[in-house]
């Protein structure tokens, strides 16, 4: 039998509620390395979803102590903190696994998100490794707004590329005094947070190759990377950030669509009523 208009609007008001309310969502993220070979690292990717009141750093400006830790030790607990007590209903994690090197990834997935609210945007910040104090970040705290995604969707990010790796201003650049972390496995220089000379400067734009005017650069810098070529002024980025959201209906809503499809088999029966 062919449905009647009654229940043709009947499913499309179901359809509809169920789409209306499904809030939550499973958002994967996925970071992948795609600097060449010998290229720079990336220290695990902080990431945070906020309503987008949490601002994690401005050009400009000195940096905070949750940016300093991140920027020169790799090390996101302050910022995670900071999230954590500053953002109400905000999600965030740190990707596993240490620092990823060109053609390294990393994955993680966050549950229950509100891509129409409550963490709608994304914030993220990570330590380029090795480096004294270069990060990456978003200055925008609603740069990226990823409520087109709370239905499901992918998105693909493209992370460190021109004007968007900083200088914390926080330490000098000098791989004399501080390499790269220990806790990485990387020798050569630091051997405990916050180590290195106080720049006092504020947190900027990098640009260029800044390895070729490190102090002593040259003479730090271990055999299996090569910065030679390396140039912050291209478009090139160093990584590729992939975000994968599967709408996840809420309780309520599978009662409603349960309560819709109820009335149409109490439609059905009436129309065709049994024989005796
Ligand atoms: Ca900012
Ligand atoms: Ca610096
Ligand atoms: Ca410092």
């Amino acid at each position: 039998m062919k449905p009647s208009i009654f229940a043709k609007a009947l499913i499309a008001v179901s359809v509809g509620l169920t789409v209306a309310a499904a809030q939550a969502a499973d958002v994967t993220f996925t970071f992948t390395n795609i600097a060449p070979v010998g290229g720079v690292g990336v220290a695990p990717l902080w990431l945070g979803l906020h309503d987008g009141n949490f601002d994690t750093f401005n050009a400009g400006a000195a940096a905070s102590l949750a940016i300093e830790r991140s920027a020169e030790d790799g090390n996101a607990s302050v910022l995670s903190a900071n999230f954590a007590s500053a953002v109400a209903g905000g999600l965030q994690t740190t990707l596993p696994n240490g620092p990823r090197f060109p053609g390294a990834s990393s994955s993680f997935t966050l549950h229950n998100v509100d891509l129409n609210g409550a963490n709608r945007y994304l914030s993220y910040a990570a330590m380029v490794v090795l480096s004294n104090d270069f990060f990456i970040g978003n200055d925008d705290a609603k740069g990226i707004d990823l409520a087109s995604l709370a239905g499901g969707g992918k998105l693909s990010l493209a992370l460190g590329g021109a004007g968007h790796v900083y200088d914390a201003g926080t330490e000098q650049n000098n791989f004399a005094h501080s390499l790269a972390n220990g806790a990485f496995g990387i020798g050569g220089g630091q051997s405990g947070p916050n180590q290195g000379m106080d720049e006092n400067g504020v947190v900027h734009v990098v640009t260029g190759n800044p390895y070729l005017t490190f102090a002593d650069g040259g003479n730090y810098v271990p055999a299996n990377f090569d910065w030679t070529a390396l140039n912050f002024n291209q478009q090139q980025a160093i990584g590729r950030l992939d975000i994968s959201v599967t709408a996840v209906p809420e309780p309520e809503t599978y009662a409603m669509l349960l309560a819709g499809l109820g009335l149409l088999g109490w439609t059905a029966r009436r129309r065709h009523p049994a024989k005796p």
